[in-house]
């Protein structure tokens, strides 16, 4: 039985995930009106993903006696100067839901909730991935600089990283 804090954290993270979801949804359609069809592939599976990331967290929390809770969203940006700045929005939030995950983490050890830890482990391992592939991204693309060319095969290229998500 989830305690009402951890209830109410859990149900936060449910709002970031979702949160997430939206803008990556909002960034995957900037991408696609801007030909970028390679990035806006990889925003709309980012955004697929983060929807099931929110799916998961549901379902632990009404099976551990809780009720969660689909709450309003803020809604997202729709439009970006460059497709740099998607990629550094996209990590500097990964990084903002790494720390809203250690919080819960926290909570969780701070409560004696082993089973929403044990839950939540699954998330710590997902951030450690997500910060890496978006840190890598934004290497690749400080590479290839103002290179029409280079931006071209990135966006060729990033469909690959879109299995391992
Ligand atoms: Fe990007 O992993 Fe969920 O939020």
């Amino acid at each position: 039985m989830l305690s009402q804090n951890i209830e109410k954290a859990l149900n936060d993270q449910v709002r970031i995930e979702a949160q997430s979801s939206q803008i990556y949804l909002s960034m995957a359609s900037w991408a696609e009106i801007k030909g970028l069809s390679g990035v806006s592939k990889f925003m709309y599976a980012q955004s697929d993903e983060e929807r099931t990331h929110m799916l998961k967290l549901v379902k632990f929390i009404n099976e551990r006696g809780g009720h969660a809770q689909v709450s309003e969203l803020k809604a997202p940006k729709t439009s970006y100067s460059t497709f740099k700045e998607v990629f550094e929005e996209l990590y500097t939030h990964e990084v903002f839901v790494s720390n809203a995950i250690n919080e819960l983490v926290h909570i969780s050890i701070s409560e004696k909730d082993y089973a929403t830890h044990n839950f939540l482990q699954w998330y710590v391992a997902e951030q450690i991935e997500e910060e890496a592939q978006a840190k890598h991204i934004l290497d690749k693309i400080n590479l290839i600089g103002d290179d029409k060319g280079g931006l071209y095969l990135f966006d060729k290229d990033i469909e690959q990283l879109i299995s391992k998500g």
